[in-house]
């Protein structure tokens, strides 16, 4: 007998890839309008002519290959060069109550921004602006603070390196280091982490390193849907015979099997690859315990070597000429029993051991990860874990062998890189004097978790964004929202609408932005921006579509216009020089940052170049002068999870989502059609509680007693493929149940991946 199951939960049988991937972009476009220009656009997607997908940081082979289809990048450009608009006449029809009704994909479905706009209270809506006037009000409102500290300035991390450079030289000269970025909320556990492991927050290895790996193991990210791209890679490492060991709680098809829409054979049979060689069911917030397994299992085995008479498992002599902490990690291992790394991971024994006999047989192993690893109370633990599990076999800083978290945003790295941070170091704030004369804070600014507490205590006062969704992308909604209410100014940069949009203080102003797919036009003619992908490669990305209006204006003009209105002549900084032609901005930022050194001519080079990595080179800048093995003791990563009844949730993308860009209702790998009220849970956690497949419930954030009540109702449970004691359900909607207070206290992440949650059956 068939299953019974809810509305819109199917099984999906098919490969990831293939031809349903085809036929979704060709919808895509179509509700786009776009179908002509659209195709063009998307043949142009990180070409050495063209500009880089803003879809996700995962490199190109040299951004000089043929074209590489992508599903989810053609949505991203699609979305960005659509034919619909969001005008004057749109915001005429419209007050902000109404809109406020709207779904977040209806807000952005509206098409693209084309006029700067001002609220105006009175009659509820949005009104067109002049430039210079919305320029003027920003001006107004910032110089009139007490403090610059009482400002925040958030960056979200489409924002290419020239705006970014000038949009905190703006910001530092204005007076403060209160950066928010959407970095805090993604692999801020590994900017924070790995410079203390290795001397470098960023990844080690190449695209070109993946050829030589005999090994890729894969924590907590989905590529098929976030970083699609990297599936050519994983494909082509599986037919090579490279094991591909995935640790993940949930079966994400892309990681079971793909079909490359590249290749014609299997296009033509309807075959596909298998990718992952193991599957690791591993609990949410388990993997702590995981990593610390498989290194158990890893000195067990180099233990029973070298009683054997061999040399041992390890690269020891790496470990004495390169590391220190070996002994404490050792103890630190020794100390913790099979028994809770089994209970916490929820693998077995025989499991973990498994992988690590993968491990030890591998000469070149990578290990990637993602947001199922940084976005934990313990993230930058779980992150120095994976480098202490890479190190002991010297897995690091030589061909075919290193660490790769995966990175968001397609340019989040880059913004880190000249000079978005809350913490400035010497070398910034020497190079920030040597270059434009003046020597800005040092003082610490505000992250992103700060930053939006500071609001809500109503101490902070006036909100610029840089693009993305601030409100919608931080945990608990309905303070954050009411703080952002309170605000004098807002300000967001954007392409389209949403909801932090609609969140209005006393002064609200949108200003219209090009996008990367758009010509950009300045003095001295049509300008290229530059980008930084997961892999520290630094190349050009120049958009072509004629703008959506007329009004529009790139990023780096928007900022230099607030920043000419705010500071006049301070410092002497000659805004219009530098937006006349972006070279002279690549030039300031070689004088700040000397790693940049020939900027303007190695970018010309088609693929760009790759900044230093000092710890690719085995040169590591840490405090110790070498890498440094870090210990984390214990494993349980959450206090809060006291209640029995507990279960932990992890927040999740679905395949039609950029964020909080929802594409459209589907979630076609995981079967879910039309909606995204869902929560995936196991199906003998359902029965332990009195439920089954289908039955609405109310979901229940835990967090320290704070007063506040932390609700999700109403959502469909869909019995599912994942360890008892974990849940999962789709961000934003889940933001709901996530405490701000509940962070990383190392790297102020929040654990969107390790909610603790009751459920019951729905009250209404
Ligand atoms: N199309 C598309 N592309 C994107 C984005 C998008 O929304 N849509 N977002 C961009 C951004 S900003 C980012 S940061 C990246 C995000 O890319 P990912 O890191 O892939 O993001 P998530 O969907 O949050 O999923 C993480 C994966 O971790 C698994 N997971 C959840 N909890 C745990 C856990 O506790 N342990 C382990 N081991 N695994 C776990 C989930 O099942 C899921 O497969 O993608 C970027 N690219
Ligand atoms: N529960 C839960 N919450 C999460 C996460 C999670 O996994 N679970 N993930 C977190 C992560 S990893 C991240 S990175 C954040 C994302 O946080 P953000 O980066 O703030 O959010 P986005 O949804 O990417 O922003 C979308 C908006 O960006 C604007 N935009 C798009 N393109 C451009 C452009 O070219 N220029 C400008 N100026 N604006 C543009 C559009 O107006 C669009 O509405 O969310 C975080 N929140
Ligand atoms: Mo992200």
């Amino acid at each position: 007998m068939k299953d019974q199951r809810p509305e819109g939960i199917e099984r999906y049988s098919h490969p990831a890839g293939g031809w349903d991937a085809l036929k979704a972009v060709a919808k895509t476009l179509a509700h786009q309008q776009v179908v002509a220009q659209g195709t063009m656009t998307l043949l142009k997607a990180n070409q050495p002519e063209g500009f880089d997908c803003p879809g996700c940081a995962w490199p190109d082979p040299k951004h000089t290959s043929s074209f590489e289809f992508c599903e989810n990048g053609a949505k991203a450009i699609t979305w960005e060069s659509t034919a619909r608009r969001s005008g004057p006449e749109f915001f005429e029809s419209h007050t902000l109550s109404e809109l406020w009704g709207w779904s977040d994909h209806a807000l952005e479905d509206a098409g693209r921004l084309t006029v700067p706009l001002h609220y105006n209270a009175d009659r509820d809506r949005y009104e067109p602006i002049e430039w210079d006037d919305a320029f003027r009000l920003i001006a107004r409102e910032l110089n009139r603070l007490d403090d610059p500290d009482e400002a925040e300035f958030y960056t979200s991390g489409r924002a290419s390196n020239e705006a970014a450079f000038l949009y905190q030289l703006f910001v530092r000269a204005y007076g403060t280091n209160n950066f928010p970025d959407c970095s805090n909320m993604c692999h801020e556990a590994t900017s924070v982490g790995l410079p203390k492991s290795i001397g470098v927050g960023k990844g080690t290895v190449t695209l070109e390193d993946f050829d030589h790996a005999d090994a890729i193991f894969s924590f907590g990210h989905n590529p098929g849907t976030n970083h699609p791209r990297m599936m050519t890679t994983l494909h082509t490492a599986a037919r090579r015979g490279v094991p591909i060991v995935v640790f993940n709680p949930l079966k994400e098809r892309a990681l079971e099997r793909f079909a490359a829409p590249q290749d014609a054979v299997e296009m033509a049979t309807l075959s596909s690859t298998q990718i992952a060689s193991a599957y690791h069911q591993v609990r949410t917030g388990g993997d702590l315990a995981a990593l610390k397994g498989i290194m158990k299992a890893v000195l067990e085995l180099d233990a029973i070597d070298l009683q054997a008479g061999g040399a041992g498992l390890l690269d020891r002599a790496f470990i004495a000429e390169h590391t220190t902490g070996f002994e404490a990690l050792v103890e630190d291992i020794g100390r913790t029993s099979w028994e809770s790394i089994v209970s916490i991971s929820g693998l077995s024994r025989q499991a973990l051991e498994s992988v690590a006999r993968i491990y030890v047989n591998a000469k070149n192993v990578i290990v990637c990860y993602g947001m199922g690893i940084t976005q934990h109370a313990k993230g930058t633990a779980n992150v120095q874990q994976i480098a202490n599990l890479l190190m002991l076999r010297g897995n690091m800083g030589r061909p075919g062998a290193g660490i790769a978290p995966i990175r968001g945003h397609s340019n989040v790295q880059g913004d880190r890189t000249v000079g978005i941070t809350e913490i400035p170091n010497k070398a910034l704030l020497d190079g920030m004097e040597r270059a434009f004369g003046f020597r800005p804070s040092g003082e610490k600014g505000h992250n992103a978790i700060e930053a939006v507490e500071a609001i809500i205590a109503g101490k902070s006062k006036a909100l610029v964004c840089l693009g993305g969704n601030l409100a919608v992308a931080m945990p608990d909604p309905d303070a954050t929202f009411e703080g952002m209410r309170r605000l004098d100014l807002a300000v967001h940069i954007a392409t389209k609408l949403n909801r932090s949009h609609l969140l209005t203080a006393r002064t609200s102003i949108i200003l219209p932005c090009l996008g990367r797919t758009d010509l950009d036009t300045q003095a001295s003619g049509p300008q290229a921006v530059t980008v930084e992908d997961s892999m520290s490669m630094v190349h050009a990305s120049r958009g072509f579509l004629n703008p959506p209006g007329e009004m529009l204006k790139s990023e780096p003009a928007i900022i230099a216009g607030m920043a000419r209105a705010t500071l006049g002549d301070r410092y002497g900084i000659d805004w219009e020089g530098l937006i006349a032609d972006y070279d002279r901005i690549r030039d300031k930022i070689e004088e700040v940052f000397p790693d940049f050194h020939d900027f303007n001519r190695r970018v010309r080079k088609p693929g760009g170049f790759r900044l230093d990595v000092a710890a690719s080179f085995r040169r590591w800048n840490t405090e110790s002068g070498k890498a440094n093995f870090l210990t984390s003791t214990g494993l349980d990563e959450d206090p809060l999870v006291g209640n029995p009844d507990a279960l932990v949730l992890t927040t999740i993308r679905a395949h039609d989502q950029y964020n909080t860009t929802v594409y459209g209702m589907d979630d076609r790998y995981r079967g879910v059609f039309g909606r995204r009220d869902v929560i995936f849970m196991n199906r003998d956690d359902l029965a332990g509680r009195g439920l089954k497949d289908g039955d609405r419930i109310d979901i229940f954030g835990l967090a320290k007693d704070d007063g506040a009540r932390r609700l999700v109702s109403g959502f469909t449970a869909v019995a599912y493929d994942i360890p008892r004691g974990s849940a999962a359900g789709y961000y934003p909607e889940m933001n709901a149940v996530v405490a701000l207070d509940h962070y990383d206290r190392l790297s102020g992440t929040p654990s969107y991946k390790g909610v603790p949650i009751t459920i019951s059956a729905a009250s209404a």
